[in-house]
């Protein structure tokens, strides 16, 4: 058999300024020890958050041939990781990609908004499409805007109890994925957390994250990215979340240190180094 690093389809846009997306993915998964093949289905001068006027170019008519390609070349992945969209019918490109090899984990990021409001680039009939991909899908990382615009529901600024944080998970885990992990919940203790759901074995899982006064662009991308590499490491649900919840922690905290501005995305570049030396893991509880 072949021995190799794993290796990660990740179906996602190209900003060039502001660290997210793959600008992010690239860097996090290489320093896990997994090898990236980007798909992209954008590529922009900067991400949509406050930039002014962005460069957007969209791809939609490479992805399938892209996939042809690497069919010829008989390569095989052990995950396919889409997040950013740039058109709805990229849609149907990920979907021929999640089939196309089926033995891989297939990781949604369903990117779509945030802080209760959808993207300017995410209209109504690519949020319907994300929820095809959501349904096919092994492990979905929504924050808790996109979990609202999943579900259907309207966003929920007040804090929830345990209980419904449990029902929360239920609900999107309905729509298909196996696993699935919300990020940014605020709950009733007062405590900002992670929380997750493994369909594998009906167990839920709390990852508590401490509360900066400051949003960043590209952290949903890091944390994915660190629970992507650390399923494929062979962790489990909530030792993946430690970690990434304990990774994405220390990028927003050295950030926070400097007072950069926050639409310039974390300082990944400061941190990295702890995630090639293995040295960053968390602490989970059962939610
Ligand atoms: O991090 C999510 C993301 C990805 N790609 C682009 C974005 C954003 C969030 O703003 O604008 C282009």
């Amino acid at each position: 058999m072949e021995k190799r690093p794993a290796r990660v389809a990740a179906i996602h846009d190209l900003s060039g300024f502001g660290r997210c997306s793959i600008s992010v993915i690239l860097p996090v998964l290489s320093a896990m020890g997994v090898q990236v093949c980007p798909v992209l289905t954008a590529v922009l001068s900067a991400h949509t958050g406050g930039l002014g006027d962005v460069v957007f170019r969209d791809l939609t008519d490479y992805i399938h041939p892209t996939l042809e390609h690497y069919k010829k070349l008989g390569i095989d992945f052990e995950a396919v990781y889409s997040g950013f969209l740039g058109s709805e019918e990229q849609v149907g490109s990920c979907l021929e990609f999640f089939k196309a090899y089926p033995n891989a984990l297939k990781v949604v990021d369903p990117v779509m908004g945030d802080n209760g409001k959808a993207y300017k680039t995410c209209g109504e009939s690519l949020q319907k499409g994300m929820k095809e991909l959501v349904a096919v899908a092994d492990l979905i990382t929504p924050n808790k805007t996109e979990a609202a615009m999943l579900l259907g529901e309207s966003y929920n600024t007040s804090p929830m109890s345990r209980s419904e944080a449990r029902s929360l998970l239920l609900r999107l885990s309905r729509l298909g994925p196996k696993c699935v992990v919300v990020t940014g919940v605020e709950l009733a203790s007062g405590e900002l957390a992670n929380i997750g759901y493994d369909g594998e074995n009906g167990s839920f899982w709390y990852v508590p994250c401490e509360y900066v006064p400051v949003s960043y662009p590209g952290c949903g991308d890091i944390y994915a990215s660190v629970l992507t590499g650390a399923m494929l490491g062979g962790a489990s649900l909530p030792i993946a979340m430690g970690k990434a919840t304990a990774f994405a922690e220390l990028c927003v905290k050295t950030t926070f240190s400097y007072g950069s501005d926050p639409r310039y995305g974390v300082m990944l570049e400061s941190v990295l180094g702890s995630l090639i030396k293995n040295e960053v893991s968390g602490k989970f509880e059962t939610l």
